[in-house]
Formats: structure tokens, sequence, C-alpha cells
């Protein structure tokens, strides 16, 4: 070899042992840090993160891996909610999303405490709601030695969230948080997901003495490496973990503070058409989503925005509710409508549909008038080119936050100015009091049936909407309403209807079976927080209430009174309506028996009430009474009353009515229902 090689190789070695001893001379100070820094850890990170995003609730079932987490979430003043399954846990953080606009979090254990998790993360992804789901998972320092729940958290996550991550250092928790709640709430909202392994949560301290052994039994050098390898892995976990830049006691410091977020705006461009475009309408028609409530705009700014647009006004998802018969009654601008959004949607000549995707709620576009000209606004991109290959095309398509462009287009002049014709809405209006009557005329037809044993359900659930409007009416209570199960809900959802936004809560995309107990106990709880003067109500399927109704255990700790309704029809009664007929009437899978519900919520601490007859399992006495009661109009009310009454003996006690409902008329009822 030259001189000059050989120099050039001298000189590298010279670079590389003056890096290392550089480097070991570094990670000994370090060490030295973490040393004098052994009490502090993870958790108290979490949590200081939590408070400046204004965090007040958070969601669990509780696991080892998590508890630095839970600990210091009590201690610095956030709620701890605990659950009795992980899955009710993620499905109240979406709901306390859905209702603030802010993030949820959820904080589950590692392995199964995750995997239970993962319906309810996929069922926000659906609806776009805003949640971050932490969840502990083995110490890196075990990683691939047989370490309890040793699976990769991240990697399962990635398909059902916005962002998924491990976080490998201390100092990089606050950093991730940050920036995974920021995808949250940025764009089209939706989940995320960090994994945070055991000895990134703990202190040093506990980690060192626990985790890293001292000695070995295997014969130098092997057995010295790999200790040696373990200290450094212990000493990157926790390097530049408590530098002075910021406090680890003080939540307020900048270090904590939320990121700018991401929101999609429309242009000058598409506002300018958008004006012209109503400004020679004849017959326009807005179609509101979910997406429509999500801040900015604040919702009491979007109804006086959508009322000043003055045209039919269609509601779904978490936008029902936006627009009451009484404001719009009061504005005399009488745009709400329920019943014929087909019909409208047939003759519109121009249709507005902020924040819902063109898919099988809407029918995928298929009942659009093909000349109506269409302005679809959305944070989405891709909702905004759902189906426009087969079934729909817009004329303009917005990308943007929906509630911002409503309320600038309402201010525009161009837009105030536009007069519309009044035949299109009188005539809408006469067809939406046509299938009021329709409805009215089937109660009144099933108050005249003879209903031994069992109740009509039309007769009970206009019963229990009177009570309800009751009570709105009488002591100014608000009334939030948790949608969860097939027929009788389908059923129930054209009898009761919010009055205000952000009051009806079911799953959206997905239709996931299973959120009542998350979402009722978010609901209450932030009505509780904000001291609403409100009655929760959780409508169940009889099918559907074994997914959640140990959370009555939940309510009663929680000292929360959510009222509980189940139309048990003794069936899974939605899918055995349309198997039968496609399968030479084989029920297979879908019959129930008559269970007592109210026993089991009484059972788990609750106040429970039977409407109905259940019958008795063998070798028990049936209960003759309620057997052979005629369930008439007035009886339903008397029972309906005792349930009153009991509630307000009780009032942090959740209650549950067990109502046995002929399913027979539910069914008679679906066939010819239409989709609202
Ligand atoms: C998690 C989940 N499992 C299964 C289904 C399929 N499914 C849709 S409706 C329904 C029946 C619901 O029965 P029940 O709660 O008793 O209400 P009903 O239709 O009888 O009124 C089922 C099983 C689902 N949507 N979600
Ligand atoms: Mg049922």
């Amino acid at each position: 070899m030259s001189f000059k090689g050989k120099a050039v190789i001298g000189s590298l070695l010279a670079l590389t042992a003056g890096q290392a001893s550089y480097s070991y001379v570094q990670k000994k100070r370090e060490a030295t840090r973490i040393l004098n820094n052994q009490e502090k850890h993870g958790g108290k990170l979490v949590a200081n993160t939590f408070k400046a995003h204004g965090i007040t609730n958070v969601f669990t079932l509780t696991g080892g891996h998590i508890s630095p987490i839970l600990v210091e979430c009590e201690r610095s003043g956030i709620n701890v909610i605990d659950t009795r399954h992980e899955v009710t846990a993620v499905y109240a953080a979406d709901a306390m999303a859905r209702l603030t606009g802010n993030v949820g979090i959820a904080l589950v254990t590692s392995g199964p405490g995750l995997t239970n998790a993962v319906t309810a993360v996929e069922n926000a992804h659906l609806a776009e709601s805003p949640l971050l789901l932490i969840s502990g998972s083995a110490p890196l320092v075990q990683h691939n030695r047989g370490a309890l729940q040793d699976i990769d958290h991240a990697g399962l996550m990635k398909t059902v969230t916005k962002y998924s991550k491990k976080v490998f250092a201390v100092r990089d928790i606050v950093p991730e948080i940050k920036k995974a709640i920021k995808i949250a709430l940025s764009g089209v909202p939706g989940p995320v997901f960090l994994e945070i392994p055991y000895d990134v949560l703990y202190s040093y301290e506990h980690v060192k003495s626990s985790l890293v052994p001292s000695g070995t039994c295997v014969s130098f050098p092997m057995g010295n490496i790999s200790l040696w390898r373990r200290e450094c892995q212990l000493n990157d976990i926790f390097s530049n973990a408590w530098t002075d830049k910021y406090s680890y006691e003080d939540f307020n410091d900048n270090y904590y503070a939320p990121l700018k977020l991401d929101i999609p705006s429309y242009t000058r461009c598409q506002f300018k058409k958008a004006e012209n475009l109503i400004a020679n309408a004849k017959k326009p028609m807005l179609v509101l989503g979910s997406q429509v409530m999500l801040p900015p705009v604040q919702a009491e700014e979007l109804k006086q925005a959508v009322l000043k647009l003055n045209m039919p006004t269609f509601m779904s998802g978490m936008a029902r509710g936006l627009l009451s018969d009484k404001d719009t009654e009061q504005t005399s601008k009488n745009i709400q409508f329920r019943f014929v959004r087909k019909q409208a949607l047939k003759e519109a000549d121009l249709i507005i549909i902020a924040g819902l995707p063109i898919d099988f709620r809407i029918s995928f576009g298929r009942g659009f008038n093909p000349n109506a000209k269409i302005i679809a606004i959305n944070r989405s991109e891709e909702a905004l080119n759902m189906n426009t290959d087969i079934y729909w095309k817009p004329t303009l398509k917005v990308h943007s936050d929906c509630g911002s462009f409503l309320n600038d287009l309402s201010k525009s002049e161009k837009v105030n100015n536009a007069e519309f014709p009044a035949e299109f809405v009188a005539n809408l209006r006469k067809l939406e009091l046509e299938e009021k009557e329709k409805l009215a005329k089937k109660v009144t037809d099933a108050q005249n049936i003879e209903s031994i044993g069992k109740v009509n359900p039309l007769v009970f659930l206009s019963k229990l909407n009177e009570k309800i409007q009751q009570i709105r009416e009488r002591e100014q209570k608000d009334i939030i309403v948790v949608a969860d199960g097939g027929d009788f809900i389908g059923t129930a959802a054209k009898f009761i209807w919010p009055t205000k936004p952000l009051q009806w809560l079911d799953p959206g995309l997905f239709g996931t079976l299973g959120v009542g107990g998350g979402f009722a106990l978010a609901a209450k709880l932030l009505a509780n927080e904000r001291k609403l003067n409100a009655d929760v109500w959780l409508l169940y399927g009889d099918g559907t209430a074994g997914y959640s109704i140990a959370e009555v255990d939940t309510f009663v700790r929680h000292k929360l009174q959510v009222n509980i309704c189940i139309g048990n029809d003794s069936c899974w009664a939605q899918v055995c309506r349309q198997q039968k007929p496609l399968f030479n009437g084989s029920d297979v899978a879908c019959p129930l028996q008559d269970r007592h519900y109210e026993i089991v919520g009484a059972g788990y601490g609750g106040k429970g009430l039977l409407i109905g007859s259940c019958k008795p399992e063998e070798g028990e006495t049936s209960d003759k009474e309620n057997e052979e009661t005629n369930f008439t109009q007035y009886v339903i009310d008397q029972k309906l009353s005792e349930f009153f009454e009991m509630k307000n003996k009780y009032p942090n006690r959740p209650m549950i009515m067990n109502v046995m409902v002929d399913g027979g008329s539910i069914e008679k009822f679906r066939k010819t229902a239409k989709y609202i």
C-alpha cells in the first residue's frame, strides 16, 4: 500500500476512535444525568401533554404497562374513567371527540388490551372521529426475548388509523403525542395510535433494577458484551430525556403546547363559482353530513348560516338536530326536512352536499336529478370523487372545511339576494306532512290491536317520544340519544329526533353494534362536566345490549345516570328479516330468548324495570300478571311513569327498562319504512 493510502486509513481510524471516545464521554455524562433523575418517568410527560391539549377525561381499562400514565393523569386532575372492556374506552373517546371537537383519549394495556380495542378504532376511522389511542408494550430491552405480550402493536394498527407509531425513547414522547394529535385533528379527522414500551414509560430506577441484570452466567466475552449492550440500550432510551430546556412539572411550558393544525380551505375561484350557481338556482337544496360540525365554526354560528342560506335542508350523522322545528317556525324559515330527501334529490336543480361522502347512506348518488348542478364540499378529496365514475358528477368540487365554506357563503351578498320560487319548498312540505301523517296513522292503527303480554313497539316509541318531549319543554332539559342496535333502533329513529345539534350519536359508516356503553358514558360525563341540564338515553336492541351492558357497572361507579331502553324482541331481527325471505325461511343463528336484562342491569348496580312478559325458564313459575296484561297505550303510559319516578328517585344511578316488544310489528314496519 502506498504511503498516501496508509495515511488515509490512519486518519480514518483516528477519526473513528476520536468519535467513539467522544460519544463514550457523552454517554457517561448523560448516564450521570439520568442517575440524578431516577424517579422521573414518561407517564408524567404524557399527562402534561394531555393537559396542554385541554384534555379533561381519559378512558381506559387498566394494565401494568400503562400505570405511569394513569397515575399521572389522575394526579394532574384529569378524570380517569375505567371501563369494563377496552372497546368501550375507545368508543367513549370517539364520542368525546365528536361532542367536543377536540381529540378523545383512550389508554389500553399491551397485547390483548390493544387487540380488544381494534373494532372501535376502525369505527372512529370510518366516522372521521379524531382520537388518540395509546397502548403500552413489552420493554425494548426484552424485545424478542419472550416477554409478555411482545407483539408489533404499531404494525397492527397501521390500517385502521391515520398514523401509527412506536415511541423508542423518553425524549420522543412529547413530540410524538403532539404530532399524533395534530394529525388526528387535521384534514379529515381520524384516529391515531402510539405504542409506548414499558421501559420508555417507567422511571430509569425501576427499569434498571427490574429489567437490566447486573450479572451474567454466560462466560467472557459473550456475557459481558450482552450486558454492555443492554446498558447501552437503556442509556439510549433515557438519553436526553430530562433537559433544562423544558419543565418536567409545569404543563404550561411551551414544550407541551399543541401544534398548528392543517385544515383545507376553498379557493376564491371556487367561492365565486358557488355564488353563481346559487344565484342561478330555482330549486336548491342542502344536505349536511357530520363534517359540518367540526371546528372552527361553532354549531350556533353554523345554524344561523344555514338559516340564512334558506333552502330545504336535510341533516344526517352528527348534523342531525342542527335545525329544529322550533327554530324554523320562529324564523318563519321552514326549511328543515326529514322524510322526503329522496324526492328532493330527484327534483332539485342545485344540490349542495356538505361533509357527507356519497356512499351507501345516500344511495351512492344514484337518485340525484341527472340535470341538477351539484356542489360537493368535503375535507377529503377522495370523498369528492367517490362514485363519480358511475352515479353522479359534481359541477363544483370544493376541498375545504365545510362549516367555514357554508358560513362564508351565507355572508355573500349575491347569495343573500338570490330568490327561490316557493313552489319547490311548498311541494316538499306537503309530501313531508303526508309522511308524518302516515306514521301517525300507523301508531293509531297499532293502538287498536290487542297487545297481550308483549308491547307494541310503535305505540311504545310514540309514548316514549311524548314523554321525552314533555321533559324537553317542561324541565328545559337537553336529551342526548345514543342509538345501538338494528330494527328497533331504526324504528326509534322515526319517532325520536334531536332538537339540538350533537344530541344524536350512532356508530356511522362502520355500522358497528356495541358502541352504546362507551358513547353514553362520554355523553353523560360531558353533560355533567359542562353542568348541562341533560338526560342521556341509550336505546339498545336486545342482541346488541349484550355487547356493553356490563358498562352499567361503570355508570354506577362513576355515578352517572344513563337511561337505558332495550327493545327486546328476542331476536337478531334486522338480520333475520333479510335472511329468511332470501334463504327459504331459514332463521339460523338469529333467534334469541326472552331475557331479563333489567335484572342483569340491576345486578351491576342499576335500577331495572320490566315492561311486558318474559317467558320463564324451565322449572320457574310464569309471571301470570304480565302474561295476561293487555299493554294498551294507557298501561304503557303507567309503566313509563313508574320508570320516570324511579329515575327521579335515584338521580345518580343508571336505569334499565327492558321492553318486551312484539317483533312482528317491527318487521312489518321496517319492510315499509323509508331510509331517514
Ligand atoms: C359488531 C357487529 N356484529 C354483527 C352485526 C350484524 N348485525 C346488524 S343488525 C344485527 C341485529 C341486531 O339485533 P338487535 O340488537 O336485537 O336489534 P333488532 O334488529 O332485533 O331490533 C346484527 C347482528 C353488526 N352490524 N355489528
Ligand atoms: Mg332484537
